[in-house]
């Protein structure tokens, strides 16, 4: 057929050498002899891109024509790593890459670290998108990611004299060989103005926004390739652009340089990540990325993907848009605007469509991190938007009336505007309203929006609420991340688990097997030493393979609790300086973290330093003879997890319970063999069930337990005037024994455990001192402990993102999977 495009691309060792020196040179412009790095680098991805290029083409050509049910993941944050390994095992070039860049001098792990991540999310909820996607594309679920193309993605997090410094993160400087921009595809954005009201042509009267600017959105697409499996799905990402037409004006009047300045002021809305993931500010601008990227995704969508003709009536057939936490919630109204406004329909049909086309993902328990936009705001910038959702409201708390007549109280409660402190949208109400499922994201954090954050809302619609539990993709996260124990997994079980992780159920008998014990160990010794060339040669920092690794790599935040962490630390070190504890029956550990800050959360950044004023000092003192040390490298990401993880015997993850949504670091642990010691919160609560109590160390208060202990009034200074080890760990903090004797430095966080202590830190800090001393015992017997971590990998097959995927379809899209031709 005519539309067939360019010949499959030679799969052989020669046949890549002559696509990559191809590349080379009429690419990038260089032959081998003058090519630097980032030319071997950007030929190389562009080389494997053309091996996936037919793929994409063919996955494209045939969803046209079948038509088939799709899922549109809206996101904000896609945090997706490096592309060039995932390119290549999707691709299944590892091996023919390997031998034909080595045949030319070239080592392609050289050419691995050239790649600059693509670091466009905060953490979790921006992993699992990427992971989300990884997985659809595997399992031939048709879907399109839609985000944002920031310019500058999360910060790179410097420490200076142990001190966060951001820098802005230049992500796309070196080149960006792995994206399409499409600007002949750009759609127009609007924003501000007003609504008019117009006689329609069939003479009824109608509403309609006369917007007062606008920016151009431009597509920039991703291969998202299965893997070994043939398809290729498509991420888009909106950049903004600005339009020229409004400033014609300006420029006529002879003002070049206003002319200027109107172009980078639209161009602002795409040029960086904001960094918080909580407590997130009402800014204008974080509004306008929203909706930018929202109505550019939903007018592609339905301009561009829809066949022509598509009769909008059939759209929840379709598509299902899930939301991705609140961030992409204007859709909702955006919709109601395109069908009543644009195609003139009824409200209520147009109601009727919208409300079968949204699911909602929440991610967090944390009240302070519900959005909501102050209507003041949201009026200036989207005014038709904002009378759709007070339209919404109306209709729903007419609804609300007839249900409860005698409880006004309640309507009042779950009406989607708050009136208290100031007039505002409550986005995960209008996403509750309007989406046909609400989704948490492990099953305590479920039960726990239904009981008590949208208990309103669970009793008015018992069945919209369901769980997904968080998964994770074990293509990146354990068969590139941990290529030693995959080679184990594959001789033992043969390589199917890659793609069907409860496969790893094999491995169970394997636990009771001395030779695969002893070589699982080998391998767990052998990812320490990884990690330690690693930070040998990226910051100098020694550490030292033969000691337990004792892991915390997750975003900086008092619910998640480093300080708890950082008090087990100090009391180890108080207890052997003053001579309590003798350093020789110490068991030798490094503490590991990893963690940024928001940068406006002063006491989160605080803490790093703390971190690191601790490390320093332990580090230096001979006293500990080696036996304890803290490392803390700077700017975790996506690419350090990759190495840091399949080194760590021990996951920390010890969040006061009821805060942690999920957690999904927990699981690449997990999977990796580490051991958790945690708390019963998100879904640690599913790892211990699942692994048993034995393989896992539990601590801490319950989520009741903690309800209560709040309810009746918590005063962490009566653990501290109770607890001698606390009370000596936080005295030789206050005391400037980290801070050369400057005892204001680290008086906020003292200050703040004593007196407030939001996230019950000291409450927890005698049972999680004992469960490290049980942590102790069990390391004592590596036969055991390695039993243990065998057994985690073993019984982690759930925790893969194929099987949230499967519980997504099942559960709230019920798109079936389509076969490859
Ligand atoms: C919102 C508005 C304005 C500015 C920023 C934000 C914003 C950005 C990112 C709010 C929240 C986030 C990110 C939240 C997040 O990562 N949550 C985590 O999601 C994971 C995946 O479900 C869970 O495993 C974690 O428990 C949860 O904390």
């Amino acid at each position: 057929e005519n539309s067939t495009p360019i010949a499959t691309r030679e799969r052989t060792v020669d046949g890549f050498v002559r696509e990559f020196l191809r590349e080379l040179n009429f690419g990038q412009g260089v032959d081998l002899s003058r090519a630097s790095v980032n030319d071997q680098y950007l030929a190389m991805a562009r080389t494997v891109r053309h091996y996936l290029m037919v793929r994409w083409l063919e996955t494209l050509r045939r969803q046209g024509e079948l038509q088939a049910k799709s899922v549109a993941y809206l996101s904000a944050e896609f945090l997706l790593g490096r592309q060039l390994d995932n390119a290549l095992l999707a691709s299944g070039l590892e091996d023919i890459v390997e031998e034909g860049l080595s045949s030319l001098g070239i080592d392609l792990a050289t050419l691995r670290d050239a790649e600059v991540e693509p670091g466009l999310g905060n953490g979790g909820l921006g992993r699992l998108a990427a992971c989300f996607i990884d997985s659809l594309a595997t399992m031939n679920v048709p879907c399109i990611g839609y985000g944002i193309r920031y310019e500058y993605g999360i910060f790179q997090q410097t420490f200076v004299d142990g001190w966060q410094v951001e820098k802005p993160d230049d992500w796309l400087a070196l080149g960006s060989p792995w994206e399409f921009p499409h600007p002949e595809a750009a759609v127009r954005v609007n924003f501000g103005g007003s609504v008019e009201q117009y006689q329609a042509d069939d003479g009824v009267v109608r509403r309609r926004w006369v917007p007062g600017w606008s920016v151009l959105a431009v597509p920039y697409n991703y291969m998202v390739p299965g893997f070994e499996n043939g398809r290729v799905n498509t991420l888009r990402l909106w950049s903004a652009q600005a339009t020229h037409a409004f400033d014609l004006a300006i420029f006529n009047s002879g003002d070049y340089a206003e002319a200027v300045r109107a172009q980078t002021f639209a161009e602002n809305i795409t040029k960086v990540l904001y960094p918080e993931d909580s407590t997130p500010q009402g800014k204008e601008l974080r509004l306008q990325q929203q909706y930018f990227f929202v109505a550019a995704s939903l007018k592609n969508f339905i301009d561009e993907v829809l066949p022509e003709g598509f009769d909008l009536h059939n759209l929840p057939d379709r598509i299902n848009f899930q939301l991705n936490d609140t961030h992409p919630v204007i859709a909702i109204p955006e919709l109601m605007r395109i069908l009543v406004d644009e195609k003139g329909w009824d409200w209520d049909d147009a109601w009727s469509v919208t409300s079968k086309c949204f699911a909602y993902t929440c991610h967090t328990l944390l009240p302070e991190a519900l959005e909501v936009w102050p209507v003041d705001l949201l009026g200036r910038l989207l005014p038709r938007h904002l009378e759709i959702i007070y339209r919404i409201n109306d209709a729903f708390l007419a609804e609300l009336r007839q249900e409860y007549p005698d409880d006004e109280l309640r309507v009042r409660r779950m009406s989607i505007i708050a009136e208290y402190p100031v007039r505002a949208v409550r986005m995960a109400y209008l996403a509750t309203v309007a989406g046909t499922k609400v989704n948490g994201v492990a099953e305590l954090h479920s039960q726990l929006l239904r009981d008590k954050v949208l208990n309103d809302f669970s009793e008015y619609y018992p069945d919209k609420f369901t769980n997904v539990t968080n998964g994770v993709t074990p293509r990146r996260f354990v068969r590139l991340a941990n290529p030693a124990l995959s080679g184990l997994i594959t001789e033992a079980i043969g390589d199917g688990w890659v793609t069907d992780l409860d496969k790893l159920s094999g491995l169970e008998p394997l636990a009771e097997d001395a030779e695969f014990r002893r070589r699982f160990r080998e391998i767990k010794l052998h990812n320490k030493h990884r990690i330690a060339d690693v930070l040998a040669t990226r910051d100098g920092t020694v550490v030292n393979p033969d000691t337990m690794f004792d892991v915390m790599v997750k975003r900086l935040h008092e619910y998640k609790r480093q300080t708890l962490k950082l008090l087990h630390i100090v009391s180890l070190y108080e207890q052997v300086t003053s001579g309590r504890l003798d350093i020789g029956s110490v068991t030798p550990r490094t503490f590991a973290f990893g963690a940024k800050a928001a940068p406006g959360y002063l006491l989160a950044k605080q803490i790093i330093g703390l971190i690191n004023a601790v490390g320093r000092t332990i580090n230096e003192d001979p006293a500990l003879e080696g036996r304890l040390s803290v490392v803390f490298p700077a700017n975790y990401n996506v690419t350090l997890a990759e190495t840091l993880i399949p080194a760590a015997d021990l996951s920390e993850q010890i969040s006061l319970a009821g805060k942690e949504a999920s957690g999904t670091g927990n699981m690449k642990f997990m999977l990796n063999g580490a051991l958790t010691i945690g708390t019963d919160d998100g879904a640690n609560v599913e790892i211990r069930r699942l692994v048993g109590d034995e393989h896992f160390f539990l601590f801490g208060l319950t989520e009741p337990e903690v309800e209560q202990l709040v309810d009746r009034g918590y005063h962490p200074s009566a653990y501290y005037e109770t607890n001698a080890s606390l009370r000596r760990a936080l005295d030789l903090i206050a005391s400037g024994a980290f801070s050369n004797g400057d005892r204001a430095v680290f008086e906020p966080i003292v200050s703040n455990l004593l007196h407030e202590d939001r996230f019950l830190a000291l409450a927890d800090f005698q049972a999680y001192i004992d469960a490290q001393a049980r942590v102790d015992a069990a390391y004592a017997d590596p036969e055991q402990w390695t039993r243990s971590a065998v057994l985690n990998v073993a019984r982690g097959g759930f925790f893969s993102s194929d099987r949230s995927m499967r519980d997504y379809i099942d559960r709230i899209w019920h798109t079936p999977p389509v076969p490859p031709a």
